[in-house]
């Protein structure tokens, strides 16, 4: 018999010398819609975040505070827990990378990598970038006009060098590109799938995992003056929090491997490259996806503190509500593109989508139901054609659900219950229910009770976008709480005829802009 589902997601741990901004609420915000998807789809769910609190770069952010790093780390990263809250983001964990349970599992992981022959210890002379905590050989760099040199990600580089321990990595190119060959759906968008093969077909250098020149961070066991690279201690949080370095008991064995990192495009060969290498050489199942989404531009610009246009969630949200925010971030880009933040498009997308096309459909046919079906669900009579494939279309709306939400296609997902909102509008113009008052008033009822069948489908599916608008409209329909699991989609007996609703609420407010000045 096959086992209970099971779905373990993860978002990266985010470095904490930075206040959370938009991008981190980004793919948080996608994790938390696929848990939430899973859960009421009957899956058991690990849903994993947390911060990254090790390394050169935030010793320095310390140090410029003037503070400890540990309090300063104990300071900051409380700010990505409050983030938690303000996004309604359902997490079942948040490790940091300074507990206790993260360094007993990144140092068993290295004593691993140590005993099967894949770390050795050498000197390493070569560029490194304190604000990516990455290695880059010469000819990935741009010199400038004074004779330094810039990464690709525009940051500043310094030459290094210094003893090092090797991880082995260059022995592990053929091995990797058989296991992206065998699992073609590892590696999402496809596009980034490309280019991380065309990278290690292009040779992989032995990687430094250790540094001797600052002190934050988890010791080499048996080598206190080395400290481990901040990419290897980060990435092994993903196991960390299913008990590593227990592989054979309890969260291990049912959450691993992950089915999804969660990543920025930033990040993607971190995570599809040296860690399934390193999980490899410890002779443990790699992760089943890493998806790479884009980037976020504000207003067409590159989202920075120097710039000063970092989107701070807790304004938007404050301006906007929290649902309207979650529902425009996975509606505007399809997810793995680029995106650019504007306000007007924002206003937009609430305006026309929430408010005119789900707001009003929910709030006429409500209405329509207390005034004229003495405020309870209506009865119905027989199905007309029309009402058939209405019906038809609300019913096979998870059908195709998941077949975007498993491979992340957010605004495929939303678009497709937009098609079926869309078309409910079409059929209450069709229908036109307030004149069927006097004619027919069964027909009437058998309208609105296609109606409300349908606005129920919406809002139960809708849920993992925007928790809290769609608890109000099921509550709108009295659907009770133990009916708003996926198992309730198609089984038309939960919406008994008869039932008392209660009094007609919006649930999306227009938007109205202030003239500036006004
Ligand atoms: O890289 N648009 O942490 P980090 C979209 N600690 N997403 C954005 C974004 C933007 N403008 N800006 C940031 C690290 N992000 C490491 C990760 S994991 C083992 C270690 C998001 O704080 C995006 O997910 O720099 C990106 O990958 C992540 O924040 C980088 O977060």
């Amino acid at each position: 018999m096959a086992g209970p589902k099971r779905y373990y997601v993860t978002t990266p741990i985010y470095y904490v010398n930075d206040v959370p901004h938009i991008g981190h609420a980004y793919t948080t915000l996608a994790c938390d819609v696929l848990a939430r998807f899973k859960r009421l789809d009957g899956y058991d769910v690990k849903f994993l975040t947390g911060t990254d609190e090790h390394g050169q770069k935030v010793e320095k952010s310390a140090q410029e505070k003037g503070i400890d790093p540990q309090t300063f780390t104990d300071q900051v990263s409380q700010r990505f827990r409050d983030l938690l809250q303000t996004m309604n983001f359902s997490a079942d964990d948040f490790i940091r990378t300074t507990e206790e349970r993260h360094r007993i599992s990144v140092q068993a992981l290295w004593e691993k990598l140590k005993q099967n022959g894949d770390i050795y210890l050498d000197n390493y002379a070569g560029w490194y970038s304190v604000r990516d905590e990455a290695f880059y050989v010469e000819s990935e760099l741009t010199k400038n006009a004074d004779g330094s040199f810039t990464a690709p990600t525009g940051a500043p580089v310094e030459w290094v060098e210094e003893a090092s321990y090797f991880f082995k990595l260059s022995a592990w190119g053929d091995r990797l590109l058989k296991f992206y060959g065998e699992n073609p759906d590892f590696i999402l968008p496809k596009t980034r799938r490309n280019e991380v093969m065309s990278f290690v077909e292009g040779g992989l250098n032995d990687l430094s995992v250790s540094r001797t020149t600052f002190k934050w961070g988890v010791p080499v066991p048996g080598d206190d003056a080395h400290i481990m690279y901040v990419w290897l201690d980060a990435l092994t949080n993903y196991i960390t929090a299913v008990g590593y370095p227990d592989e054979n008991h309890g969260e291990f064995t049912t959450y691993w491997p992950a089915d999804l990192h969660m990543v920025g495009k930033d990040i993607l060969r971190f995570h599809a490259v040296y860690w399934p290498a390193f999980l490899m050489a410890a002779g443990i199942e790699p992760p089943k996806r890493v998806f790479a989404h884009g980037w976020w531009t504000n207003e067409g610009q590159k989202i920075s503190k120097s710039v000063g246009n970092v989107i701070d969630p807790v304004e938007l949200v404050e301006t906007y509500g929290l649902d309207a925010v979650r529902y425009f971030l996975l509606r505007e880009v399809p997810f793995g593109n680029d995106g650019d933040f504007s306000r007007t498009a924002m206003v937009g997308r609430m305006n026309s989508e929430l408010a005119n096309d789900l707001g009003n459909l929910a709030q006429r046919v409500l209405s329509m139901v207390n005034k004229n079906c003495d405020g309870a669900v209506p009865a119905h009579g027989e199905f007309s054609d029309d009402d058939k494939e209405m019906l038809a279309s609300a019913h096979g709306l998870i059908h195709q659900l998941r077949e975007h939400m498993d491979v992340q296609a957010f605004n495929s997902a939303l678009e497709t219950v937009w098609v079926l909102i869309r078309a409910c509008n079409g059929y209450v113009d069709r229908q036109a229910p307030w004149k069927l008052k006097k004619e027919d008033p069964a027909r009437m009822g058998t309208v609105l009770y296609v109606l409300v069948e349908c606005i129920r489908h919406i809002a139960l599916v809708l849920q993992p976008f925007m928790p809290h608008a769609m608890a109000k409209m099921l509550d709108l329909l009295a659907i009770s709480d133990a009916h708003r699991s996926f198992d309730f989609l198609g089984s038309a007996h939960v919406l008994e005829p008869g039932r008392a609703l209660p009094a007609p609420e919006g649930v999306f407010p227009r938007f109205v802009v202030e003239e500036q000045g006004a």
